[in-house]
């Protein structure tokens, strides 16, 4: 029997999962996703090809490896089919559980106007329906991959929902769908998907028996969490590491390595807290220099530097093993750099992660920095000063960092011992 490693995102999100779990995913057998949507998304690179990836796990740019689209995904067969247009005939390779929700047209809409109606409070949302596909879900009104495969049973289920709910949906100004062109839009979907329909959690176990290799792709971010992030400025779903045994249907037990993947200094889309947020020239330098823009809604990151703190918290969420510092050479020629190793509480110092982030400051510690390291593959050969930036961020959260990330190229990577 093996055991499933995870890779898992430990700030908000965009730490360059990307490149670690496509890079890792050369020598896995499977590779799944358990959580979230097409709010999710990361570009690879392959040979000079460009390939945009929001539902597909990574692994299906290795010809070998088995894809699972896990149960804890709310799924949207619109975008999953475009999406699988840039790969030819993915029979066999990609399996979507039948029991992961959908994540239907009218959500998007729902989460759109939503977000309207709030206003200067909205969240921030990638306007892709992930709330409210999975907020029915969990109030047992949602609708699953498997029922795509009668598209007029579910013609019927969704308009009684939607007859349900009409007062709801009137003060969203969402009209009801034509029967016609919703039996329409469900045929369709049916037709592109229905091969890749299956029971994912039993093709996990066997493979898990038959000592696969198996890796689990995490979206977003640890503090978008649904129960452990900057609520509510968070996601919908599970993102830390115990989510993905929800999600997929596999037990602690079954969990491996855990990587934690971290940036070299932090950002986040959408409102929210964020501590250790830069306002000045500093951030927006970050911002161009790491080219700080959302793969999915293309809207600008907030930039800021690396809070150790909400990491150490992250990481202690997750179980890291350790962690995977990706993007330094974006700092190369910052003449300081600063660290977040403690939050003032309202005039106390504190060294841990409170439930209410509204009120704290962050406390730097501030480190010359390095002329430049992009391209640099041997640990040893780092600029000293980088090292100790390194060494700081183990010291503060306690976990290794294995592996450095030098620029955005596969090889541009170091894996210490
Ligand atoms: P949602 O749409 O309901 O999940 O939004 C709720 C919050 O979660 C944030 N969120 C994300 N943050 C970073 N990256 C994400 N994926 C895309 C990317 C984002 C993009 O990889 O670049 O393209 O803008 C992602 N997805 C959700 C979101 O900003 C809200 O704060
Ligand atoms: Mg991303």
């Amino acid at each position: 029997m093996s055991k499933a490693d995870l890779i898992v995102g430990i700030q908000w999100g965009d730490e360059g999962k990307g490149k670690m779990v496509d890079m890792l995913a050369q020598n896995y057998d499977m590779v799944c996703r358990s959580q979230g949507g097409h709010n999710a998304g990361h570009t690879i690179w392959v040979d000079g090809v460009r390939y945009a990836l929001h539902l597909i796990p990574s692994g299906v740019l290795n010809p070998k490896a088995i894809n699972i689209i896990g149960n804890g995904v709310v799924l949207s067969p619109e975008s999953i089919i475009k999406e699988m247009e840039q790969f030819g005939d993915l029979t066999g390779r990609l399996f979507i559980s039948d029991k992961a929700h959908l994540n239907l047209p009218y959500h998007a809409l729902i989460d759109q106007a939503k977000e309207r109606l709030k206003g200067d409070k909205a969240i921030g949302t990638t306007g892709k329906g992930i709330g409210p596909a999975y907020a029915e879900k969990i109030s047992r009104s949602g609708f699953r991959v498997g029922e795509l495969l009668n598209p007029s049973k579910l013609t019927t289920a969704i308009l009684e929902y939607f007859a349900q709910n009409r007062a709801i949906f009137d003060v969203l100004e969402i009209d009801t769908p034509k029967e016609d062109e919703l039996l329409e839009l469900l045929t369709s979907y049916k037709d592109a998907l229905a091969p890749l329909i299956a029971n994912t959690t039993n093709m996990v176990w066997d493979a898990i028996d038959a000592d696969k290799k198996i890796l689990l792709e995490g979206a977003q971010g640890t503090l978008l969490d649904i129960d452990h992030g900057t609520y509510p400025y968070v996601t919908s779903s599970s993102t830390v590491s115990a989510g993905a045994c929800t999600g997929l249907g596999i037990s602690p037990k079954d969990i491996g390595m855990v990587t934690g993947i971290v940036k070299a200094y932090t950002t986040r889309v959408g409102n929210g807290p964020f501590p250790s947020e830069d306002f000045t020239d500093e951030g927006q330098k970050i911002a161009d220099i790491g080219k700080e823009v959302g793969v999915t809604t293309g809207r600008g990151r907030r930039c800021g530097w690396f809070d150790a703190i909400a990491v150490k918290h992250a990481a202690r969420l997750n179980g890291c093993d350790q962690l995977s510092l990706m993007k330094l050479d974006v700092l190369d020629g910052f003449p300081k750099i600063k660290i977040c190793v403690a939050y003032d509480l309202n005039g106390e110092r504190i060294d841990y992660m409170p439930s209410d982030l509204d009120n704290v400051k962050p406390i730097y510690e501030e480190f010359d920095g390095w002329d430049t390291l992009v391209g640099a593959r041997d640990y040893d050969a780092l600029p000293v000063n980088a090292k100790k930036y390194i060494e700081k961020i183990e010291e503060v959260t306690s976990v290794k960092v294995g592996i450095v990330s030098t620029s955005p190229e596969r090889a541009d990577t170091i894996i210490r011992g």
